[in-house]
């Protein structure tokens, strides 16, 4: 019996010698060098006792051998989770807990503040950092190169990937080996990747964006990556003239822009920049088509679904839209009240059903009942319209979310702590717009009579229990949070008040 997914994107490479990882140290570590090592790596995880189904969590740096985890996970069954190294040990303790994982890898100089927390969830620890060093690859070492294919099916669990909600804890989105597949075929046919592709890779791969769309991608068409630590604007100008194509988040391509060096020349035998994760200023794709000649081609996605639509490969790639249903995924605009599909250019909630749609929350049967349809449509929460050339434009989110570079804070994650805080009654955290972030989160407290909070003190506190990219930009105290006659906090009020904060 097969393992579709490890069969597609990795057996398909074994003995392979062709290029895949371009390292920062100008080596090349080719197909067969990958998947050796990954080979090593899961006789490893068989070594810590796991058995097919169990969850392995993982929060180092991006490496070679985080990577290779990915394709160890994948070979013999397991269940990859992997985490923001920025995340607090409270909050991995959450993950790890949650999703009930036998093992967790981190980075050495992680190592005593976690292993509470794994001991805690009854999980075994292992180390591993950049450079391979570290307890899991001590164990790894003398290990063969090579591993059992553990068989699969296409509705066994590959992946959890957790997203916040707008209320309580985060959940576990449970991918599936179809979900995952299925969305790099279409992904690579729609966008024309093939083996000569070299991809620059400036992303994290602990998230749906740098793993499952960048390196499945490329790893079904079998080209190569010039694969960096994170972004790094003058390493991605460098390394272009050898690359082919460039996906990153909306601040990648601000960035660039903002960079002498980012010329038309440069960018002249590239064949494509995709951008996703957040909105795509309609000014922004239209300062680098004036730049470099190049229509960037945006693309919406979500954690749940992996990606939804994209613009055209080659029809008109129109800002500000983020273009057509991908093939085998159904779009539709409902009402959010009574779910029944809206006229086209009517705004209304997107759903999206396909095999592209997660298999629900683990271990969340009501969550994943409120946000999945019985008949497999998913109500994904942004509101859009089909506009009347057919192109879906998000117009805003009915979710409580900030996605501020990329990465999505939930206010209320912010807010349940700042609540408790020595001289606030009341907290609301607001999403303002900005330059290089897209959008960067703003605490507004309400004091408590006749107190002062102290914002230094509060955001010292959130730095222990929340990752740094999750805290405030700006603390604001006022005497009171404006409310609607319903009594609800009105954000928009808060967000229009203070929309110019990070205006120069
Ligand atoms: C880093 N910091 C941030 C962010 N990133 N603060 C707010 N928002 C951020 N995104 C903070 C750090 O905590 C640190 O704070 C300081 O900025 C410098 O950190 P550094 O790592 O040097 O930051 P950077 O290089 O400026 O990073 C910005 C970035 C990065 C390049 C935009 O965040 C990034 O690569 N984002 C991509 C995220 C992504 O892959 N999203 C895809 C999700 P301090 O100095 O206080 O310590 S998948 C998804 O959304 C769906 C499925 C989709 O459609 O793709
Ligand atoms: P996450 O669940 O972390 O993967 O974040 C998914 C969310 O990012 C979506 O629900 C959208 O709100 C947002 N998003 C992703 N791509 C785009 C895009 N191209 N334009 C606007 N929003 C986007």
């Amino acid at each position: 019996m097969a393992n579709p997914l490890y069969d597609a994107l990795f057996g398909q490479h074994t003995g392979q010698s062709t290029p895949f990882l371009h390292l920062p140290d100008g080596t090349t570590l080719t197909h067969a060098d990958f998947l050796e090592r990954a080979a090593q790596l899961a006789n490893a995880l068989i070594k810590c006792g796991l058995a097919t189904g169990d969850r392995v969590a993982l929060q180092i740096e991006k490496s070679v051998d985080a990577l290779a985890l990915y394709a160890a996970c994948v070979q013999r069954g397991l269940v990859f989770l992997p985490l923001n190294p920025a995340y607090t040990a409270a909050e991995v303790s959450y993950f790890v807990s949650n999703s009930g994982a036998r093992l967790l890898i981190c980075d050495p100089v992680n190592a005593d503040a976690l292993r509470p927390v794994a001991s805690d969830a009854g999980a075994r620890i292992e180390t591993l950092d950049t450079a391979a060093r570290g307890s899991f690859a001590t164990l790894a070492k003398e290990l063969p190169t090579t591993s059992e294919t553990v068989p699969r099916e296409g509705d066994d669990l590959a992946a959890f990937l957790y997203t916040s909600g707008t209320t309580g804890r985060s959940k576990g989105a449970m991918m599936t080996q179809t979900n995952l597949l299925s969305n790099a075929r279409t992904l690579t046919d729609l966008w024309q990747f093939t083996e000569r592709d070299v991809l620059l890779h400036a992303l994290p791969i602990f998230h749906t964006h740098g793993l499952f769309v960048a390196t499945n991608v490329m790893l079904l068409a079998g080209g190569a990556m010039v694969f960096m630590p994170k972004l790094d604007v003058d390493a991605l100008i460098t390394a272009m003239p050898r690359a082919t194509a460039l996906m990153g988040v909306p601040t990648f391509y601000t960035r660039l822009l903002d960079h002498a060096d980012f010329t038309s020349e440069l960018t002249r035998h590239m064949r494509l920049f995709i951008s996703g994760s957040a909105p795509l200023l309609a000014e922004t794709h239209k300062a680098f088509e004036a730049r470099t000649g190049h229509r960037i081609l945006e693309r919406y996605g979500m954690t749940e679904t992996n990606m939804n639509t994209s613009n055209p490969y080659d029809g008109p790639r129109r800002a500000g839209t983020v273009g057509f249903a991908l093939p085998d995924v159904e779009l539709k605009v409902t009402n959010p009240d009574t779910g029944k599909t809206l006229p086209q250019g009517e705004i209304g909630v997107i759903e999206v059903r396909g095999p592209n749609v997660f298999k629900g929350y683990w271990q969340m049967p009501e969550k994943t009942a409120a946000e999945l349809r019985p008949d497999g449509w998913f109500i994904t929460g942004d509101l859009g319209l089909i506009d009347d050339l057919g192109y879906v434009q998000i117009v805003g989110r009915g979710k409580d979310l900030i996605i501020s570079g990329g990465y999505n804070i939930y206010p209320k994650e912010l807010e349940v702590i700042l609540d408790d805080q020595p001289g606030v009654l009341e907290s609301a955290v607001i999403g303002v717009p900005h330059g290089d972030l897209g959008e960067a989160p703003v605490a507004v407290l309400a004091r408590a009579k006749g107190q002062d909070p102290d914002p230094e003190a509060i955001l010292k506190t959130l730095g222990t229990q929340l990752a740094r990219f999750k805290c405030p930009r700006k603390v604001i105290v006022v005497d009171e949070l404006p409310r609607n006659t319903m009594g609800k906090v009105q954000k928009n009020v808060l967000r229009a008040d203070h929309a110019d904060l990070f205006k120069a």
